[in-house]
């Protein structure tokens, strides 16, 4: 079947129309002009995956805040050789308890203090912003021996170099999915409270990435490459921590009517409002009334609504209600409306 004609010259398409319950879609393409259309271009089969999980903007424990495609990071020397020392493909954040120091945690795809061809050491930054607004970043240089200087403190976004360094301590661990380790004083980065419970609130950590940058010559004196060796994510920022939103509890639909018998025609005013939710700081934020005589459920931000029945018979008027947190009640409100023949 024809999908599109575009009209216009185009040489890209993108197809809104696909089912992600069909394993294949195959694919050919047509040039048209005044003169007429073109034979067939060859045919394309397009498998399709499932749709790419969405990540919740915050995370409670830390783990792999950021994800980051292993495979991806370049040396700026132009050497030929190993860049998986310098490509991210995490980061974690984590504090003890009580909270008074986190700890960052990178994971580079093969982790030596080897450095790329052209490159005499590596450093690896976690950069992100605390819940003063500035902006703080953990740093390690790492040279062959290897040599290994853990530091952390306020970052200048605009050289990728620490404004205010201090000396800590950390892990160097080499291998596949290697790891750097980093500990930071939570009194040092604004006493963030660890964690909070409120998802609109300012946590420890906002806009979390990644940077390794490679450089030639000694560790704090030698030239720094001012294009990365790998930012992780690629484009924006991981998730913020540490956000850990009490349990959801469902909340309660509760449905009287007014009146609930009479004659056809009947009116009948519906009342959601008595529906609540448990959980403190919750609201009701929709009502879906079901009259049960046949148009399809309302779903509406108030909780009263008025109906006409216009046969006879008795009907089962249904309530249900979704919190703020968009969890539904596991319960249905009934409400029996009997309508009976005019007299
Ligand atoms: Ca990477
Ligand atoms: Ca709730």
């Amino acid at each position: 079947m024809i999908i599109i004609n575009t009209g216009s010259t185009r040489t890209a398409f993108d197809d809104a129309t696909a089912d992600p319950s069909v394993a294949h879609y195959f694919y050919v393409v047509k040039a048209i002009n005044a003169v007429g259309t073109g034979a067939q271009s060859n045919e394309i089969d397009l498998v399709v995956g499932p749709a790419p999980v969405t990540r919740p903007s915050f995370s409670c424990d830390g783990t792999d805040v950021v994800i980051d495609a292993a495979g991806d990071a370049h040396n700026p020397a132009g050497g030929q050789g190993p860049t998986s020392q310098a490509d991210i493909t995490a980061i974690s954040f984590s504090a003890n308890t009580p909270a008074t120091t986190i700890t960052t945690r990178m994971t580079l795809a093969n982790l030596t203090s080897i450095p790329s061809p052209g490159t005499t050491f590596t450093t690896y930054f976690v950069v992100w912003t605390s819940s003063n607004g500035k902006t703080y970043a953990t740093e390690t240089d790492v040279s062959p021996g290897p040599l290994v200087a853990f530091s952390w403190g306020e970052f200048n976004t605009s050289n990728n170099q620490l404004s205010t360094f201090n000396s800590t301590t950390g892990t160097f661990n080499q291998g596949v999915n290697g790891t750097i380790t980093v500990n930071v004083p939570v009194s040092g980065v604004g006493n963030p409270t660890i964690p909070i419970t409120d998802v609109s609130g300012t946590p420890a950590v906002t806009n979390p990435y990644g940077l390794t940058i490679a450089g030639e010559g000694a560790v704090g004196i030698g030239l720094v490459f001012t294009t990365p060796m790998d930012r992780a994510p690629n484009t924006g920022f991981g998730q913020r921590w540490a956000v850990c939103p009490p349990p959801n509890a469902a909340p309660t639909a509760v449905l009287t009517a007014t009146p609930t018998s009479g004659t056809v025609p009947l009116t009948v005013n519906f009342d959601g409002s008595g529906s609540f939710d448990p959980d403190a700081g919750d609201t009701i934020a929709s009502y879906t009334f079901d009259f049960g005589d046949g148009p399809a459920p309302v779903t509406q931000s108030t909780p009263t609504i008025s109906h006409t029945y216009n046969f006879t018979g008795n009907y089962a008027a249904r309530l249900t209600v979704t919190d703020s947190r968009g969890l539904a009640s596991t319960n249905t409100a009934q409400v029996v409306i009997s309508v009976s023949p005019k007299k």
